[in-house]
């Protein structure tokens, strides 16, 4: 089966903060599509992107980007497929701010479910939420995942 999600970036730079997205991911046992799509730097391939994934089996995208950060509010332009946008703080980004809010303030109509700064791994924790509410598997994994960080969480507590 193709990946049903895809993890997209505005640059290389991008993938220290993206990693995350993926290893949680791959925890899950869920398979993705990595790759670098720039909505400045190349303006045809992330609409030909955005397009063209829903026909290619994609259901959730997640999509990072620092500064300026079109890219997640671009892509949600050119599909119905939910687009989790991770403001990245990057070499450009003035303190963060800037990649949030270009993320966040989308227009009516065009939503985005941003996380917080840097927080790509909780955009692939939510990207396995949404596919889980069609798969009870990968649900049942998505309880134990909690429940292992319950667990982690009284133990610390204990051990203060
Ligand atoms: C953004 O500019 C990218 O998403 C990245 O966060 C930032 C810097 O890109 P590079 O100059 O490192 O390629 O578009």
């Amino acid at each position: 089966m193709p990946p049903q999600i895809a993890i997209i970036m505005g640059s290389k730079s991008d993938l220290t903060i993206m990693q995350d997205a993926a290893d949680v991911l791959k925890s899950f046992g869920l398979e993705y599509d990595l790759t670098v799509v720039s909505a400045h730097r190349t303006p045809d391939r992330m609409r030909t992107y955005a397009t063209e994934a829903k026909s290619k089996g994609i259901k959730v995208i997640i999509a990072g980007a620092g500064g300026a950060a079109h890219l997640p509010g671009m892509v949600a332009a050119y599909t119905t497929l939910p687009v989790i946008g991770v403001p990245v703080k990057s070499s450009n980004s003035i303190d963060g701010w800037d990649s949030i809010l270009s993320i966040l303030q989308m227009p009516n109509g065009v939503p985005v479910a941003t996380v917080a700064l840097n927080a790509a791994k909780n955009a692939g924790i939510l990207a396995a939420q949404i596919l889980a509410t069609a798969d009870d598997a990968l649900a049942e994994k998505l309880t134990a995942h909690k429940k292992q960080m319950e667990a982690d969480v009284l133990k610390m507590a204990e051990n203060l």
